[in-house]
């Protein structure tokens, strides 16, 4: 008899969507979106709706491997668990005691959302261990910090209130691609006559079913808001009430922006004055107007800055009044989880007596090449694929090539990462273990159990790290945490959103909605003030507001830009998820593609389908060209991220990507990055 069971997609995407299963003799026959889940409503993305695809696929790791090739080659050996986990703790162990514990470095991200695979029992284990611990940078960092530097808070309008909205603006965010659960909510709000305009370099799906596409320069979102407000304060559109009570510093923000024309902006963003002028009235004067903003505009050299200034918008007009007003780029900080009691960074005194050094994820080619005192002897990467994601590629891959480097790494797919351990364990998917779902695009609260068993011999992260403990000879109580222990340590928390959630609920229930309003009405954080400063208010801080073009931009370095005359932006693809899905043959072809401008493409004497080399002084890759209108001349852009040994010259995009920072938050510049473009075969 068929039986239905439920999941929660644990993938790196804000939707967290709740899943159906139909089983039959413990094998799925069928995966959907959970009808009664008020976000998913009973559909999935189409990377999903095929999971069953990669759950079952042949290309699982069922065993523990030991390599026998040269590094990075593929070539393992089936060994079992005891020898592949005393191997593991033997090499920790000696490097901790030859080089000190910080010459050890775990490497992970998103590859599952769920807390307790994902910075449980894994954080436990190298806090205890002394290791280095990793800035986790490589996705949200740069706006992370514009959020709080501009809110104070990083949490914002629900995805449900969308739907009363009169004017939405998609800025930096491809919606149908990447949060395709918002678009129904969009949909309804457009059946009732709203408009949907989309702020984007490129003219993705998104951007073709928009009423009104902006084509922007990468990199100069900044220049454009702050012409927004010169309009909007100009010409007295913004709302006085809201200002006088809510915010500080508008006298300042005033004189900051009054040099900011249209017609400077224009310049920089390359959209004419008048347009710019026209949005920033419809935007003050339609209400509810909301904002999604995604992390489109915070990969470049200046996202920090251009995610504050976007997100002080709305305090401008008072549009957080309104419900389906506001703006939304995550809502992942109002789950105040006891992450402290899961995380446990306060073993690092045991080992070490202090905290230990920080690496950050970004810089990963450096770490593994630069470092010292001490340098990296061992990394451990589980839900990654550095080898692919990291930029720099070249100077990741010598690194994960250096003899001298132990390397564990817990994987569900023969990665490129893979390729690179001296160990390699196989990892159970969401599908078959238990774990803690908090949301970045939602509000909901969910925990799913095994809904199908591991195949081979996999094992889910927290197991591994929990035996990895047993054989380093961790005996701290927190080892011999169960799964629903370390659950009620994280609903264990003072916060008010949280409040009276259990287990127990969550068992039954498996979604809930946080408390952060009463059942049935909208939630509206800064409806009147509640911003998280000491005061309540939002701080214009104008001072501090400012706009520079990337180096790596049309307006940035001439001499570089000589060279490399192209801006490349190699944003998600639609039907994959990072190098999730870089097994699958369509996903490999949809991040072969290189879009170019009809104008570009001609100068270089490029046909569409003809293979192009794309490079620069870090690196290149080679790529199919395609001439579609998705871009303008000077923009080129390459959906990402492919598994690069499924690439000639094994090579994909972060080949030509750049280690450097951004503005504030420590984050990566993947959509500020030159390149020149040339025809292969001539
Ligand atoms: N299908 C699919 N879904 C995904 C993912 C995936 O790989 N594939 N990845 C997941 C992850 S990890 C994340 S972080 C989210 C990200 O979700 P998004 O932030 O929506 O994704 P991106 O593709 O990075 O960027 C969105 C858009 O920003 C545009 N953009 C690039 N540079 C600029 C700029 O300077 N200014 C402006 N205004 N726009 C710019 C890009 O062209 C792109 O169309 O999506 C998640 N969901
Ligand atoms: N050029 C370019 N580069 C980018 C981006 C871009 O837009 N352009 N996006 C960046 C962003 S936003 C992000 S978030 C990063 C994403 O980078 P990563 O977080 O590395 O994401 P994925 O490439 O999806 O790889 C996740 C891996 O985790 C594995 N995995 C999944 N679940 C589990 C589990 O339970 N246990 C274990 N052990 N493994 C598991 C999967 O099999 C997969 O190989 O990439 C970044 N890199
Ligand atoms: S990837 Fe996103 S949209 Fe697709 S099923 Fe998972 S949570 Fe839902
Ligand atoms: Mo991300």
């Amino acid at each position: 008899m068929p039986e239905i069971r439920h999941s929660v997609c644990a993938l790196d995407c804000p939707d967290c969507c709740a899943l159906t299963l139909t089983v039959e003799n413990e094998r799925a026959t069928r995966l959907r979106g959970d009808a009664t889940h008020p976000i998913t409503r009973g559909f999935l993305c189409g990377k999903v709706a095929q999971y069953l695809e990669r759950e079952y696929s042949p290309g699982r790791l069922l065993y523990p491997q030991r390599r026998v090739g040269a590094k990075g080659e593929g070539r393992f050996h089936r060994i079992s668990w005891d020898e592949a986990l005393d191997t593991i703790a033997g090499h920790l162990g000696a490097v901790a005691a030859e080089f000190g514990p910080e010459a050890i470095l775990p490497y992970s991200y998103a590859g599952t959302m769920g807390l307790l695979n994902g910075e449980g029992m894994d954080r436990r284990f190298f806090h205890r261990l002394g290791a280095s611990r990793l800035d986790r940078t490589i996705c949200s960092a740069a706006g992370m910090t514009g959020m709080t530097q501009a809110l104070g808070v990083r949490y914002s309008t629900e995805p449900e209130q969308f739907r009363h909205s009169r004017l939405i603006l998609a800025w930096g965010a491809n919606i149908l691609g990447t949060n395709v659960h918002l678009w129904p909510f969009i949909m309804e709000a457009r059946r009732q006559g709203a408009r949907f305009y989309t702020i984007d370099p490129r003219r993705n799906r998104t951007g073709a079913a928009a009423d009104k596409h902006f084509f922007i320069n990468p990199g100069s979102d900044t220049a454009l808001a702050l012409a927004l407000m010169h309009v909007i304060i100009g010409e007295n559109l913004y709302d006085a009430g809201y200002v006088a009570s809510y915010t500080e510093g508008f006298d300042g923000l005033r004189a900051r922006v009054q040099p900011w024309t249209p017609r400077r902006a224009a310049e920089l963003t390359g959209i004419a004055a008048d347009e710019i002028a026209a949005l920033a009235r419809e935007y003050a004067s339609t209400r509810p107007a909301v904002i999604r903003l995604n992390y489109g505009v915070q990969r470049s050299e200046r996202g920090a800055m251009a995610v504050r200034t976007i997100a002080l918008l709305p305090a401008l007009t008072g549009s957080w009044k309104d419900t389906g007003g506001g703006l939304q780029l995550s809502t992942s900080q109002a789950f105040h989880l006891n992450r402290p009691g899961l995380e446990r960074a306060d073993l690092q005194r045991k080992s070490l007596g202090r905290e230990a050094r920080i690496v950050n994820m970004t810089e990963l080619g450096a770490a593994l090449n630069a470092l010292d005192h001490p340098p990296v002897k061992a990394l451990v990467v589980y839900n990654s694929n550095p080898a692919a994601i990291a930029p720099n590629q070249n100077a990741v891959l010598r690194g994960l090539q250096r003899d001298d480097l132990f390397t564990a790494v817990l994987e569900q797919f023969q990665t490129d990462t893979a390729d690179h351990a001296d160990i390699l364990l196989p990892a159970t998917t969401f599908l078959e273990h238990t774990d803690l779902y908090f949301a970045y695009g939602h509000y909901y609260l969910q925990m799913a159990r095994p809904a199908l068993p591991a195949p081979g011999e996999a094992k889910s992260n927290v197991e591994v790290f929990r035996l990895l403990a047993q054989r380093m000879g961790f005996d701290d109580p927190c080892f011999a945490d169960s799964e629903d222990d370390m659950i009620r340590t994280l609903l264990d928390s003072p916060h008010p959103f949280l409040r009276g959630i259990t287990l127990e609920q969550l068992d039954r229930d498996r979604f809930v909605r946080l408390k952060i309003s009463e059942a049935g009405e909208p939630f509206l954080p800064f409806a009147s003030g509640g911003f998280g400063t000491p005061d309540g208010k939002c701080h214009f801080h104008a001072e501090e507001l400012d706009y520079t073009p990337p180096v790596e931009s049309r307006h940035g370095d001439a001499e570089l830009r000589r060279k490399y005359p192209l801006e490349l932006i190699s944003a998600k693809n639609d039907d994959s998820m990072n190098s999730t899905f870089g097994h699958r043959d369509a996903v490999d072809r949809s991040t072969a593609e290189l879009h170019l401008n009809s104008a570009d493409a001609a100068s270089r004497g490029v046909q569409p389908g003809d293979p192009v080399r794309i490079y620069n002084a870090r690196g290149s890759c080679v790529l199919s060209a395609v001439v579609d209108g998705t871009v303008l001349p000077g923009v080129v852009s390459a959906p990402s991220v492919r598994w690069g040994k499924r690439a000639p010259g094994k090579r994909s995009v972060n080949a030509l990507t750049s280690e450097r920072l951004t503005d504030f938050g420590g984050g990566p510049t993947f959509y500020s990055c030159l390149v020149q473009v040339e025809r292969i075969g001539d």
